[in-house]
Formats: structure tokens, sequence, C-alpha cells
């Protein structure tokens, strides 16, 4: 095993890949577009135990591997902990590959990937010392502590390790912390904040940045989403008031005007989201907010409230306009439900987008269409069309096998198919209806009067311009695997920020 040098603990948020594959239409600027979280609470847990920390985003900087390595091994590192969803594993392992020889440092992967695929990431990733699964605070401040003893580092809860011959530690997990407001606020004076520019349709004015209220979900049922297997028991969320405090001292260090709440479910408990925007409302603070939720059970009068708080937008998961497909996906609401949910809030003078699946194991074009013109009936201000794409560790992945072809895993960003359900003659005539989903959508007069009634001020204005050219520079792009046509994506970014967005 690797013996302590002492330096810093550097946390690092993986380059974003182009060889592999992974772009499509939103570009490395685009790609991480809001702080990465969890390597902020790490941070926070190891400076509160006496450790020098440093964090570097790779992604953001817009760094490729040659330069991560050279950034990394400048700050002569003790440990070397990087964080990857599934997308951004085949980048965080060709730096692990790169860094092994040409430093003694520790190293440790976590974050999504690991949480949910610990078992073959020793394989896939061998040049990772240690694999962290769950949440980090407390793994990382033992695995750093017995790495900078010189003691063993495999025998660490929420952890395996390589031991000295060659074979890996049993996973002992970790239970996760109970009471959220025990943990540090992120350390958000590590981000570099001003690389992180949200795409328009996630923002009103800039800047603006994300915090997170909550860990796991409460609902955990979607056959489609890892949280269903993961985390269900696991639901915590901190309290009004210290997400109120963690909100003012966020807006104070960065100046940011609008907020993202990232949590997967929002409005789990009303009471929780009246007393929280209470307190918000008693701070004047000068801030937007908006937030992603369920909608069962929610009324125009708690959207209202959250309206007068600052919320300006809620995203709802839709995914589809068949009840068929989604009893299947076990979403848990009729289409009656959502189309009085999105009027609500709507009513409630909230923006609405809405996230739809096109692709669903079962689904034929007809119904995909039914799923369209769903969209085109909510009053929304925005429509997410996505292909389905099975992760390995959900229900759907096994249902896809049976009903559908799975053409590749966990390819989020090429444009391309993932999957094919029985019902469609191929991928291709998939990618033709998503690309009419939002072409049906966008381009319709009832669409545009909608948003000139809805302009209320120059951050709205410039809100519908950059929207508008992101659909043109999507509708334009090519589709297949090499770079579109129009990369690289700074150029297109460039372009957006001489109109002042
Ligand atoms: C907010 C969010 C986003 C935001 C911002 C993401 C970002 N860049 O920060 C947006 C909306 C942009 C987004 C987009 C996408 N997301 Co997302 N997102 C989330 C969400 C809801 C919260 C993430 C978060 O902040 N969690 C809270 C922090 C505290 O947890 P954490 O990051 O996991 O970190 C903890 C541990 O994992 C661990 N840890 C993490 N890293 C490390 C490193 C080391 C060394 C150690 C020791 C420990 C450790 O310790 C941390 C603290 O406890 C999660 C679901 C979830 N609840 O986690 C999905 C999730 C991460 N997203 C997911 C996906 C698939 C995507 C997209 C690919 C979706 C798409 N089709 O485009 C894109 C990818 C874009 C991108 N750039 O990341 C999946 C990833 C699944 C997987 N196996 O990869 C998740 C898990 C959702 C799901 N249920 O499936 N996402
Ligand atoms: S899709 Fe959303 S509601 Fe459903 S299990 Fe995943 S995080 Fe929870």
């Amino acid at each position: 095993m690797t013996i302590p040098t002492g330096g810093p603990v550097v946390l690092l948020a993986p380059p974003f890949d182009y060889t592999s594959g992974l772009y499509g239409f939103v570009g490395v600027r685009a790609y991480r577009n809001q702080p990465p979280l969890g390597l902020g609470y790490l941070a926070s847990a190891l400076r509160d135990a006496g450790f020098p920390v440093r964090l570097l985003d790779a992604a953001a900087e817009g760094w490729d591997v040659g330069r991560t390595v050279n950034e990394v091994l400048a700050l002569q590192p003790s440990v070397v902990g990087v964080s990857a969803i599934t997308l951004e594993a085949p980048s965080a392992c060709t730096l692990l590959r790169a860094l092994r020889p040409r430093t003694k440092a520790l190293l440790v992967l976590g974050g999504a990937h690991a949480n949910s695929y610990w078992e073959t990431v020793p394989t896939e990733c061998p040049d990772a010392d240690v694999v962290a699964v769950g949440e980090g605070e407390q793994t990382l401040v033992e695995l750093c502590r017995a790495h900078a003893r010189g003691s063993p580092v495999w025998d660490i809860a929420g952890s395996v390790a390589r031991r000295p011959d060659g074979t890996w530690s049993e996973l002992v997990e970790r239970p996760p912390e109970p009471a959220l407001d025990r943990l540090a606020p992120p350390a958000y004076d590590l981000f570099p904040h001003a690389k992180y520019v949200p795409l328009p349709h996630r923002r009103k004015r800039l800047p603006a940045t994300a915090m997170i209220t909550s860990r796991g979900c409460s609902y955990a049922r979607c056959t489609y989403c890892e949280m269903s297997n993961l985390v269900r028991k696991h639901y915590r969320r901190h309290s009004p008031a210290r997400v109120v405090r963690e909100m003012k001292d966020l807006l104070a260090l960065t100046g940011a005007r609008e907020v993202y709440f990232q949590d997967d479910i929002f409005i789990t408990d009303p009471a929780w989201v009246e007393e929280f925007c209470d307190r918000l409302r008693a701070e004047r603070l000068d801030v937007l907010w908006s937030c992603e939720s369920r909608f069962v059970g929610l009324s125009r009068d708690l959207f209202r409230r959250m309206h007068d708080a600052g919320c300006w937008r809620i995203y709802f998961g839709f995914e589809s306009g068949s009840q068929e497909s989604l009893d299947a996906i076990r979403k848990g609401f009729t289409l009656a439900q959502a189309r009085q949910a999105a009027r609500d809030a709507r009513a409630a003078g909230l923006d609405v987008v809405g996230f739809f699946m096109l692709g669903l194991p079962g689904e034929t074009p007809e119904m995909g269409r039914k799923t369209i013109e769903f969209a085109r009936t909510l009053g929304l201000n925005h429509a997410i069309f996505s292909l389905t794409v099975p992760h390995r560790n959900t229900d759907l992945y096994e249902i896809c096998r049976e009903a559908g072809t799975i053409l590749r895993d966990q390819d989020y960003f090429s444009r391309r198919a993932s999957y094919v359900p029985h019902g469609y003659r191929d991928a291709a005539q998939l990618e033709r209806l998503r690309d009419e989903a939002y072409r049906r959508f966008y381009l319709r007069p009832a669409y545009w009067w909608q948003c000139l009634r809805d302009l209320k001020s120059m951050d709205d204005v410039r809100y519908y311009l950059s929207g508008a050219a992101s659909l043109f520079s999507f509708l334009g792009g090519r589709r297949g695997t090499g770079p579109p046509p129009y990369m690289g994506p700074r150029t297109r970014i460039n372009r957006w920020s001489c109109l002042g967005l």
C-alpha cells in the first residue's frame, strides 16, 4: 500500500470526456453547470477533521485528462478522491490510470457510480486503491486518518479496498447520517462558481447556483430509477431553519440571484415547505428559486405560497401520456392528477416544466405520439423529451431486455437511442419521434402566444431568447457518434454570451 506524504487531500470531479462519444448537443460547458455538491460536503467534513483540502472540478474548468493530472500532481496530494456518476466513470478510470504511476497518493473513487456498481468497479477501474460506497463524509475522514497514520485502509466501513495481496476487502456498509443538520454545509468557498452557468432552461437570472435540502427519495418506486433500489428507507431532510441559513450564507458568498434545489423531490411534506417559505420571506432575500417534485396531493395554495416566497419554476416528471406506461413504470399517479397539478401550479403563478420519456418498454409510435399530445395540452412553459436509458441497477433494465433491444448502456448525451422497444422499427424511428416531439411542442403558435403573455421583465426576454437558441441548436444538430457540426460548444456558448446571457 502507499506511503503517506502529508500533502493535501485533493477532491476531484473528472474531466468531461469527448472521446467517449458522450456529448450530444449540450457540450462541455453546459455539462457541468452546477457545483458537484457531494464533493463540497466531503471537503467540509475533511476540513472539520483538520485535513487540508483542495477541490478541483476538471469538467467545469474544461481540462482534459493530461491537464487534470498535472494540476493534481502540482498539489502533491496525500489522498486523491474522485467522484463519478456512471456517465463519468470511464473518464474517472482513465484519470486514475494516468495518475497511478506518478503519485503515491491514496486513490479513492466514490459517487453515484460506485454507490450502484461497487462490485464491478475494482475490475473496471483497477487503479483505484479504495472504492467508497454510500455517503462519504465519515468514510473519507477515516480513510484519510488511517492513511496519514500509515495504517491499513481495507477495514473501513463504507468502502472496499485493495489488500497487499491484490484481493479486495468485503464491504461493511456504513449507515447514512440520520440527522442531516449535523452535517456541515458544503464547502461552497472551494467551488469555481464563475464556471457554473446553468443551461437556459434551468434558470431565469444569473448568477445562479444550487443547493440540496434532503438525501434519498421519499417515493423511491419508479422502475427506471436507481433511487428505488438504493435509498428508500434512508430519506432524510435538513430543517427549514438550516436551509434558509445556508441559503443566506451561500448568496452572500457567491452573489447568486437564483438557487436551484437539487433534491429528487422537493415537496414531500407540505408543512416543511410552508415553514421554509415563511422563513425565507421573513429574510427578504433577493432570490428566485426552483425545484423538482412529485405532485400527488399538492394544492394550489401550497404552490401559491411557494411562488410568494420566490419560487418561479417547478419541474414535474410527467413521463408519459399513456396511463398504461405510467402504471408499468410505477409512477403512482393518473393522467388526470398530472393535468390538475400542471393547472394548479400554473394558476399559482409558477412556470411548469415537464419531463417526458419516449421509448418505454411496451410503447409504440402511436403511444409515443400520445405522450407528445399530452405534453402539448398541459400549458407547460417547457418540455424535455428524453429517450429511455435503462440503468443496469433497476427493475426497468430487466424489463427492457425482454421487451426490446438494449443497444448501449447508460449513454445519456449522444442523442442516440440506448434502447429500442419492440414497438419501434429501429433506433432511427425513435430518434425521429423525439425530434418530432420538440418540433410539435415548441413550434406552434399557441406556445409562442403563451410565452409572450408570460413576459414580465427583461430577465424573461433573455430567458426565452436563450431557450430559443438552445432549441434551434438542438434541432439543427446531427445524429450520430461524431461531434455535432457546431462543436466546439464554447463557440455556441460564446454566441449566447453576446446576447448578454
Ligand atoms: C442534482 C442532480 C443532478 C443535477 C446536477 C448534477 C451535478 N453535476 O451536480 C443535474 C440536473 C444537472 C443532473 C443531471 C444529470 N444527472 Co443527476 N442527479 C442529481 C441528484 C438528484 C442529486 C445529486 C446530489 O447532489 N446528491 C447529494 C450529494 C450529497 O450526494 P452525492 O453527490 O452522491 O455524494 C455523496 C456520496 O455519493 C459520496 N461521494 C460522492 N463522490 C465521492 C467521492 C469520494 C472520493 C468519496 C469517498 C465519496 C463520494 O459522498 C457524498 C457525500 O455523502 C442525483 C440523485 C441523488 N439524490 O443523489 C441524480 C443522479 C446523480 N443523476 C443521475 C443522472 C443519470 C444524471 C444525468 C446523466 C441525467 C441525464 N439524462 O442527463 C445528468 C448528468 C449531468 C451531470 N453533469 O452530472 C443519476 C446517476 C446514476 C448513475 N449511476 O450514474 C442519479 C443518481 C439519479 C438517479 N436516481 O438515477 N443531475
Ligand atoms: S424518479 Fe424521482 S420519484 Fe421516482 S424513484 Fe427516482 S428520484 Fe424517486
